[in-house]
C-alpha cells in the first residue's frame, strides 16, 4: 500500500527550507505521495527514515531482472481485474548437465525451435534452466558454457552445490544468469557469489515458515536480488504456497515474501506437466522450470499466459486501417470486421486459406469482438460507411461490394443505404469463409 503525503511528511526534516524545490516540507511530502518527486531532493533526510521511507514505499513485489530482458515479479494484485498483470510468467525448459554434448546440442535446437505467432504477437521461450545433476563442478561449468555458446535466451544455473555455481558462473556472468539455489546450509556461500556478480538468486527452503526465516538472514548480507522457491514439488502444495506468497505479499505487505516466486514442475508426462504448469501461470509462479519442449505441448501454455497478461483494459488490437491479403486487385474483395486482435487474425487467417487476394477493413471498435462492439454502439453502420469512404478503397476496387460478418446481418440494410455499397452478409463464424467464396 502507498504512504498518504501525512505519512510522508512525518519522516521528513520539517525544516521548510526550500532547497528540494518545494516551499514547503509538506508540499514535498504530497509531491512524493503523487510520485511526482524523489527524497534524494531533500538533503536533510536522515538515514533512519530513508530507510523507513524506501521500504515502506517499495513495491509489493520486488521486480528482479536477468538474463535477456527477462522480468520477474512487480505485480500489484491478486485477480488480473482489479488492474492487471504486468509480467508474464517466465518460461525456461530444463537440461540436465547428464546430457551428452550431441543432446544438449538436439535439446538447445528443439528449444530455439520454440517460435510462435498469435493474433499478431510474435513470442517464443525465455530461458534455459541448466540443472546439475552429474554431482561434478567441472562438467556443470561445461554444459552451461555449452548452452550459453548455444541460445542467447536467458539462463538459470541450478544447483545446491556452491561449489558448482562458482565453477559455471563467472564464465556466464556477463550474461547476468538466475542462480540458485541458496538454502539453509548453503546461503552465505550461495548469496555472496550472487553479490559479488552482480545476479539474482533463488532462496530455497522446506516451507513457508522456513523460508522466511532464511529470506531475513540472507538479506542480513546485505543483498536482496532474490526469488523464492517454497520448496514443495507437487501441484496441491505448490499452488498452496504460490497463492499464500502472493497474498501474504500483497495483502499483508510481509516483506520476506516481497520477492518474485519460481516453480518446479512435478510431472514428467507433457500433457499433465503442461496442466501442472498451467496452474502455476494462472496462480501465481512469476517463474516455471519445464521439462516439455515440444511446440505442440508448449504452444497452449504460452496462449494461455498471453490471455491472462492481457491488460483487460486494453485488448490486443490491430491497427484500423485499410489491410491487404496476397497481391489485392481491382477484383479483390472487401471484407469489413473489427479491430480485436482475436477477430482479426481469425478472419485474416480464413481470408488467406481462401487463396483470393482481399482487403480487409477492421474497424476501430476499442478492440472488441463484432458483437460486443454491435452492443455497445461500436460497429454502428454510419460509423462503417464513414470510415469506408475515408479509406479510399472504392478507387482500388472496381466494384461496389462489401461483405459483413453474420453475426450483424441486421445492420446490412441500413449499412447499404447510407454507403451506396451492396452489402453480403457472411457466414457467422470466420471457419464458413472460404467455402462461402467457393459459393460467390
Ligand atoms: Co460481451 N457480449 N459485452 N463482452 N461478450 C457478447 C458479445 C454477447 C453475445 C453475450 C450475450 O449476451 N450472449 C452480448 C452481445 C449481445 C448481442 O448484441 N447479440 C454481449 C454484450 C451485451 C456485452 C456488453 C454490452 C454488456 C454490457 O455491458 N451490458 C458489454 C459491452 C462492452 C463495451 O464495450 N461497452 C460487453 C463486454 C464484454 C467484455 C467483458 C468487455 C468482453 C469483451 C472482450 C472483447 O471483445 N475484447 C466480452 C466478451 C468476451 C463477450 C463474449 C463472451 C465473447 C466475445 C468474443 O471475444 N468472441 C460474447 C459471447 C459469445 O460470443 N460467446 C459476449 C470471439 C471473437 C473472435 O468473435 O468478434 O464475433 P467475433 O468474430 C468471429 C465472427 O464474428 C467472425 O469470425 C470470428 C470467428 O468466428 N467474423 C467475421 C468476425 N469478423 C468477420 C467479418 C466477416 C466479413 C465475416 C464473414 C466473419
Amino acid at each position: 500500500m502507498a504512504l498518504t503525503g501525512l505519512e510522508i511528511y512525518k519522516q521528513l526534516p520539517k525544516k521548510n527550507c526550500g532547497e528540494c524545490g518545494t516551499p514547503t516540507c509538506l508540499a514535498f511530502a504530497m509531491a512524493l505521495a503523487s510520485g511526482k518527486g524523489s527524497l534524494d531532493a531533500c538533503p536533510y533526510v536522515t538515514d533512519e527514515a530513508r530507510e523507513a521511507l524506501d521500504s515502506a514505499s517499495a513495491p509489493p513485489i520486488k521486480a528482479i531482472k536477468f538474463g535477456n530482458g527477462s522480468v520477474l515479479g512487480d505485480e500489484t494484485v491478486l485477480f488480473r481485474h482489479d488492474k492487471t498483470f504486468y509480467h508474464p510468467t517466465t518460461l525456461l525448459i530444463e537440461i540436465a548437465d547428464t546430457l551428452s554434448d550431441e543432446e544438449v546440442q538436439g535439446k538447445l535446437q528443439e528449444i530455439e525451435g520454440l517460435e510462435f505467432d498469435r493474433v499478431g504477437l510474435h513470442y517464443t521461450i525465455d530461458g534455459v534452466a541448466v540443472i546439475e545433476a552429474s554431482g561434478s563442478p567441472e562438467q556443470f561449468a561445461k554444459v552451461v558454457a555449452q548452452v550459453a555458446a548455444g541460445t542467447e535466451r536467458s539462463l538459470l544455473l541450478l544447483s545446491d552445490n556452491a561449489d558448482a555455481l562458482k565453477a559455471a558462473l563467472p564464465g556466464v556472468a556477463g550474461r547476468k544468469p538466475l542462480i540458485g539455489s541458496a538454502t539453509e546450509a548453503n546461503y552465505e556461500a550461495v548469496v555472496n557469489l550472487a553479490k559479488e556478480h552482480n545476479v539474482p538468486v533463488i532462496i530455497k527452503a522446506d516451507g513457508l515458515d522456513a523460508l522466511a526465516a532464511l529470506v531475513e538472514n540472507a538479506q542480513k548480507l546485505g543483498y536482496k536480488e532474490f526469488v523464492l522457491d517454497p520448496g514443495a514439488r507437487t501441484p496441491s502444495q505448490t499452488l498452496a504456497n504460490l497463492t499464500h506468497c502472493r497474498r501474504l505479499a500483497i495483502k499483508k505487505k510481509f516483506r520476506p515474501f516481497g520477492y518474485p516466486v519460481i516453480a518446479f514442475t512435478s510431472k514428467t508426462e507433457p500433457l499433465a506437466e503442461i496442466t501442472e504448469a498451467s496452474v502455476y501461470v494462472a496462480k501465481y509462479a512469476s517463474a516455471i522450470v519445464l521439462k516439455a519442449s515440444a511446440k505442440a505441448h508448449i504452444l497452449p501454455l504460452m496462449a494461455l499466459r498471453q490471455n491472462l497478461y492481457t491488460d483487460p483494459q486494453k485488448p490486443i488490437q490491430v491497427e484500423p486501417i485499410l489491410h491487404t491479403v496476397g497481391e489485392v486487385n481491382e477484383n479483390s474483395p472487401i471484407y469489413i470486421t473489427t479491430n480485436f486482435s482475436l477477430t482479426y487474425y481469425s478472419v485474416e487467417g480464413e481470408v488467406e486459406a481462401s487463396k483470393i487476394p482481399s482487403y480487409i477493413l477492421p474497424i476501430d471498435t476499442d478492440g472488441t469482438s463484432v458483437l460486443t462492439a454491435y452492443a455497445a454502439g461500436k460497429f454502428e453502420p454510419e460509423k462503417i460507411a464513414d470510415i469506408l469512404a475515408k479509406s479510399g478503397v472504392g478507387d482500388k476496387v472496381n466494384h461496389r461490394n462489401l461483405i459483413i460478418p453474420g453475426y450483424v446481418a441486421v445492420i446490412s440494410g441500413k449499412l447499404q443505404e447510407i454507403s451506396g455499397w451492396k452489402v453480403i452478409v457472411g457466414p457467422r463464424e470466420s471457419s464458413g469463409i472460404v467455402s462461402f467464396t467457393r459459393a460467390m
